[in-house]
């Protein structure tokens, strides 16, 4: 079902059912929710909280936003309030009880995977109120990667003087824009570009002057931020099919998770110049069946941290970093769009994996540390933001 946007006066005015998952679902945990209906966000009081299992003992998983159409990011502002995308086009404050819309964003290409995607708050919020925003942008009849920034109003109800600083070229179809955005240390943004569903027939993953299938480097301008010879500028490290999720560790190096063929999700861990391989190697094989490229390995070729095999179709990524979970510091989190759980990984334990489901978990878009160290995650099936505490 899809929901158009509703009228800047009244938000929530349209119906904001649970999205008709097909699991079962705890009876009182639904009639609780059915209750706070129109109700954009609820209290956190857990008085709706339910329990998870988890090799850190119980977690405490407490609805924060409901009613969300397809969410698609989250990301806190410094004084604790989230902005949250609807791949359709919304972005949303969460503040103070309330979730409004906030005008002056993009126009987007609102086809298949392309909308509106990642939110970004740089460090220097406080005084630049930068909200930074990627999304498909529509162009020539299909959609392009873009990223843009406008500056978040005194009051919080508009992106004001909102502009496209770097866009890739269009294509038709919507499929594969990747799109995560990552403040570096020092200050530049990273991106990440899908293939666009080129891969695995067409290489233009594998050429250094195609923005597809890249990490894009950019300066808070939007200029380049990193130029390598015989790539286009901007062009951080190539070989990417889908990375829709990236983070950085408690060193500053850039991590990302990507969609690989049937069998080939990755976790890598990414550096300037390096080549990642799709679709030269991969470890997935074609839908249907059918070896894609040199198969798993290539001089030159960088091999992932972790493969997923069946896929899992990982999207947002975390390390987290927090005290509230002290066994988890760390630990690589990734969402799960198809097998419905959040995926922590132990990268001192080659990547051993716990899968942390629950009726909550269903197409776990994106993941994200609180400022408070509680996990934050976001439903697509329940159109709904969680935050994950210990205990329950
Ligand atoms: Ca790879």
């Amino acid at each position: 079902m899809h929901q158009h946007l509703a009228t800047p006066s009244s938000p929530y005015a349209r119906s904001t059912k649970l999205h008709s998952g097909t699991r079962p679902r705890p009876m009182g945990f639904g009639v609780a929710l059915g209750l706070g209906l129109v109700l954009g966000v609820l209290g956190g009081t857990g008085a709706f909280a339910a329990t998870l299992d988890s090799s850190a003992g119980p977690l405490e998983v407490t609805p924060v936003v409901t009613g969300l159409d397809e969410p698609w990011a989250l990301a806190f502002l410094p004084d604790g309030h989230v902005l949250v995308t609807e791949r359709a086009g919304r972005l949303l404050l969460v503040a103070d009880g309330e979730a409004q819309p906030i005008t002056g964003g993009p126009e987007v290409f609102d086809n298949g995977q392309g909308g509106l995607l990642d939110v970004m708050v740089p460090r220097d919020f406080a005084q630049s109120r930068e909200v930074w925003l990627s999304f498909s942008a529509p162009v020539d009849g299909g959609g392009a990667t873009a990223v843009g920034k406008g500056r978040l109003s005194e009051d919080g109800r508009t992106l004001e003087g909102f502009t496209t600083l770097y866009q890739g070229d269009g294509m038709r179809g919507g499929r594969h824009f990747g799109s995560r955005l990552v403040e570096a240390n020092d200050g530049t943004v990273f991106l990440t570009t899908g293939d666009r569903g080129t891969g695995p027939d067409g290489l233009e993953a594998q050429d250094p002057m195609r923005v597809e299938g890249k990490v894009i480097h950019l300066n808070r301008d939007g200029s380049p931020a990193t130029t390598l010879p015989g790539h286009r500028p901007g062009v951080y490290s190539l070989g990417h099919r889908n990375a829709q999720g990236a983070t950085l560790d408690a060193d500053g190096n850039l991590w990302l998770v990507e969609h690989g063929a049937q069998g080939g999700d990755e976790l890598n861990r990414v550096e300037s110049g390096r080549n990642y391989g799709w679709p030269v190697i991969s470890y997935g094989e074609n839908y249907g069946g059918g070896r894609i490229g040199d198969g798993t390995a290539r001089e030159g070729m960088e091999q992932p941290l972790h493969y997923w095999d069946p896929s899992i179709a990982p999207s947002g990524l975390m390390i987290y970093q927090g005290e509230l979970f002290p066994d988890w510091q760390g630990d690589v989190f990734t969402g799960s769009l198809n097998t419905n759980f959040i995926s922590r990984l132990e990268p001192g334990a080659d990547y051993a994996e716990e899968r942390i489901e629950g009726d909550q978990t269903g197409r776990v878009r994106d993941i994200v540390e609180a400022p408070d160290g509680s996990i934050w995650f976001l439903s697509v099936l329940d159109g709904a933001a969680y935050r994950l505490t210990p205990g329950g």
